[in-house]
């Protein structure tokens, strides 16, 4: 399978999450700008949205939305636990972080990132991302991962997040269950892996 990424975007998340499953894969770099990959391909004709990430399956199907990819990706993998079994409680908690993820703090950042948004609207945006951070540190007390002991794919999502709060510098030194998380996370070789292969 193949997936289409750019360095340091929310494609990071799946990626993670492939070396996290051990599975075979190929990264093909995309310039989100001129919709182009690596390749000189017209991404435009590989995933009409011209985002990324997107996973190309040897069957030819395409998959995007970050957390169908690393839901699917972790049904590739089922001895790795990387999702509760659809029968515990515990899916339907992962489930939930994931939308949070998507839609509060992702999502969050979009104004950040847009050169149009006036300063007001930034700092708005960064005013209620620290209180979202705040509040998922709050829900990190005495657990290592989101859901406790067991690592899942929404830490990964999480983890990516979090990169762009620091490289955004919003204030989140201070949350000491998100840096222990963020410690945690980046002791994982997949997560190592994933972010010297984007370095490249
Ligand atoms: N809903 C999509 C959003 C993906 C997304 O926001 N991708 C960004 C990079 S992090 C992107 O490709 N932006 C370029 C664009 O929208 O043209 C998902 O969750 O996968």
């Amino acid at each position: 399978m193949k997936l289409y990424y750019k360095s340091g975007a929310c494609s990071l998340s799946p990626h993670m999450v492939l070396c996290e499953a051990s599975i075979h894969f190929e990264l093909v770099r995309v310039d989100l700008a001129t919709k182009k990959t690596e390749h000189g391909e017209d991404y435009l004709k590989i995933n009409p949205k011209g985002q990324v990430p997107a996973l190309l399956l040897d069957t030819g199907d395409l998959l995007t939305e970050g957390v169908a990819i690393i839901q699917y990706i972790a049904s590739r993998a089922p001895g790795k636990g990387l999702m509760p079994p659809q029968t515990d409680f515990s899916y339907f908690k992962a489930i939930e972080w994931l939308n949070y993820i998507a839609t509060e703090l992702h999502k969050g950042f979009g104004p950040l990132f847009n050169p149009n948004f006036p300063d007001n609207l930034k700092q708005a945006a960064r005013q209620q991302l620290e209180k979202n951070f705040a509040y998922v540190d709050s829900q990190l007390d005495h657990k290592d991962f989101l859901l406790g002991e067991h690592l899942n794919v929404a830490d990964f999502y999480l983890y990516t997040i979090i990169t762009w709060a620091k490289a955004m510098t919003l204030d989140i030194a201070s949350l000491n269950n998100l840096v222990r998380f963020i410690k945690n996370m980046e002791e994982r070789p997949s997560v190592k892996t994933a972010l010297a292969e984007e370095k490249k």
